[in-house]
């Protein structure tokens, strides 16, 4: 498995940060480790996904992510 750190722009609130978790858990062969507002941290298993794919999905449901902290 490897890990990713994504910083989501444009993630204001709980709700925000349950439609990032709820995407990425659709997503086959990831693990939601911690979603906040404004950041996620996801395990992957890169055989199934990638970390392409992942910002895929965050960016599908009308936010805009990058790998990173999100402090960093
Ligand atoms: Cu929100």
């Amino acid at each position: 498995m490897e890990t990713l750190n994504l910083s989501n722009q444009g993630m204001h609130c709980a709700g925000c940060a349950a439609r990032v978790s709820a995407a990425l858990k659709g997503v086959v062969g990831a693990k939601v480790e911690e979603v906040a507002v404004g950041s996620a941290r996801i395990s992957f298993d890169p055989q199934k996904t990638s970390a392409a794919a992942l910002i895929g999905v965050v960016d599908g449901i009308g936010f805009k992510a990058s790998v990173g902290q999100a402090n960093g």
